[in-house]
């Protein structure tokens, strides 16, 4: 007995060289059957998905109005269950996936076409479909590899806390304070969120990693005590000459010592001086802005325990007042 192996339907050569696929339809006729490379289509909004055929282009003709086919798609390779057919289709704004059938993990598809429907690129309904798509593997769903710090993590009211996720593939990354989305970074494998410790309990914050292929959650326990005495922000400035006495026509090195005593982190500080009528400035380590008898500097710097600046001024020839 003579075995015809051929498969139903035109054949066509896919773009990407894995072999030959055949097209099939249960209604009107397959014409201007082609392949499509990935590259011919738009980039933009397409799915981070892997298409091992790549595209096909193809007309039915013959039909009536409105009427639908449903395309037999034999493929060169067996495809996985799970399998999704997507196309361009820029008049509905740009990448559709839509519905495939007999997803049952060997090399035959089907897809179901509307004329003038979704499915249909000249979008009429005028006895042609037109249509332009592809079937993708679905890929593996994103894993996050590693987060830091580890959970639970304990931090006082007023500290600051960052978090961290690497993730294996390019995802879009949403922070969670207690369920509420408080920030997105967008394609990227590595993200971080810092937050401030303001309310004292057990919170909750979230790193969800997502994509085309799925999502990862990476969660943590972050319990936040509050300071051993109430949080008070809290400064002390001293003022020291020397030499201590002033003689005329000398320079005077002020030393001005600015000591953080709250519990708070400050930052920026800013610090004013106002020079006395009888000395004039001569510089500042750091260097000082300075105008209309005030020495400002910005940003002294955060907190720490202390801040030093030294401030060499000048006094003038004859003490004024004396
Ligand atoms: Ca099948
Ligand atoms: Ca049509």
């Amino acid at each position: 007995m003579w075995v015809n192996c051929t498969p139903p339907g035109t054949p066509v050569e896919t773009a990407t060289g894995t072999g030959i696929a055949y097209f099939a339809t249960d209604a009107g006729t397959i014409e201007n059957l082609v392949a499509v490379g990935e590259a011919m289509l738009p980039e933009e909004g397409k799915p981070a998905l892997v298409f091992p055929h790549g595209f096909f282009s193809f007309d039915i003709t013959g039909l009536t109005p409105g009427q639908t086919a449903v395309v037999t798609i034999t493929l060169p390779d067996n495809v996985p269950v799970g399998t999704q057919y997507w196309k361009h289709h820029a008049s509905e704004g740009g990448w559709i996936q839509i519905p495939m059938g007999s997803d049952d993990g060997d090399e035959i598809i089907t897809i179901t076409l509307v004329d003038g429907g979704l499915e249909d690129d000249d979008g009429t309904a005028n006895g042609v479909i037109v249509d332009q798509g592809g079937p993708d593997i679905p890929g593996a769903p994103p894993v996050i590899t590693f987060f830091a710090p580890l959970s639970p993590v304990s931090d006082t009211v007023c500290n600051w806390r960052t978090f961290n996720v690497t993730v294996d593939q390019t995802v879009n990354v949403s922070w969670y304070l207690n369920n509420t989305l408080q920030h997105t970074n967008v394609s990227t494998i590595e993200a971080s969120y810092t937050l401030h410790a303001e309310i004292e309990g057990e919170h909750n914050v979230s790193a969800k990693a997502e994509n085309a292929n799925g999502t990862d959650m990476q969660t943590w326990i972050w319990n936040v005590t509050g300071a051993v005495s109430p949080a008070q922000p809290g400064i002390s400035v001293t003022k020291a000459a020397n030499p201590p006495d002033v003689a005329p026509s000398s320079n005077v090195e002020f030393t001005i010592t600015v000591s953080n005593t709250g519990d708070c982190t400050l930052d920026p500080v800013r610090g004013v001086d106002t020079l006395s009528g009888w000395m004039s400035y001569v510089s500042s380590s750091p260097v000082a802005d300075t105008h209309d008898g005030t020495i400002i500097w910005n940003n002294v710097g955060p907190s720490g325990i202390q801040k030093r600046l030294r401030l060499l001024l000048a006094s003038l020839p004859v003490l004024l007042g004396q």
